[in-house]
């Protein structure tokens, strides 16, 4: 009897765990992002900003979930090693930041290969635009339209693919009513609680409809 209800007793307090990539370029902002996630939702400590090196795991109490977040170091010599997370993950964080117009071409195109992947097929992709907060920042809607641009002066790739254009239009599709929250392309402030807590309640809705969820 004992067993029978502790075996009910856990199984009804189970808490289901999303595991999120957490990518990017380096210095878009992914580990501000998640260390101020953590303070939020944990009220543990701000781990001191620097390089990430190697990952950071994060696991967040969100509602009756966990969300267990996969920061990983984004300069060149990591990136190589992303794609061994991601028959894993329920969802992806793409970042980007929104003062390195520089290096938005090299961003696309790491989205790109994110989109093509085959571990990745189906899995929410949502892109953060950061630093809003600074003047003449890129906005989500700006990248969007530079996305778009990139694509179209592209010579089609030979995995096919939607483009982002395709996916906001199908996941307009998807739902009746208008809700923010399917937007694939938000704007971030990695410093503002709300700003954090807005992508935190975008990202959740999104992994509940995750094909690994
Ligand atoms: N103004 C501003 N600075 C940010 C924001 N997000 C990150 N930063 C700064 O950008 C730099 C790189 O951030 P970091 O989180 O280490 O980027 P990561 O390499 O992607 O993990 C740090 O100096 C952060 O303080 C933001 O939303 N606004
Ligand atoms: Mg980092």
């Amino acid at each position: 009897m004992y067993h029978l209800l502790r075996g009910l007793y856990d199984e009804l307090t189970r808490q289901t765990e999303y595991s999120i990539l957490v990518i990017g370029l380096n210095d878009s902002g992914k580990t501000s992002f998640v260390e101020h996630a953590k303070e939020i939702y944990t009220g543990k400590p701000r781990f001191a900003s620097g390089p990430t090196i190697g990952q950071n795991v994060v696991k967040l109490p969100v509602s009756n979930t966990i969300l267990q977040f996969w920061d990983l170091g984004g300069s060149s010599s990591f990136t190589s090693l992303w794609d061994k997370y991601y028959s894993d993950a329920q969802a992806v964080l793409f970042f980007i930041d929104g003062t390195d117009e520089h290096r938005l071409k090299e961003s696309w195109e790491v989205f790109e290969s994110l989109k093509v992947h085959q571990d990745l097929q189906g899995i929410p992709i949502m892109v953060c635009v950061t630093k809003q907060d600074i003047e003449g920042a890129l906005s989500a809607s700006d990248i969007e339209a530079r996305f778009t641009e990139f694509s179209n002066s592209t010579s089609t790739p030979s995995i096919p693919y939607t483009t982002l254009t395709e996916r906001l239009e199908a996941a307009q599709l998807s739902e009746d009513a208008p809700d923010d929250k399917r937007n694939l392309v938000v704007n971030l402030t990695t410093t503002d609680e709300n700003s954090v807590k807005g992508v935190i309640d975008a990202l959740f809705v999104r992994v509940q409809t995750s094909p690994r969820g």
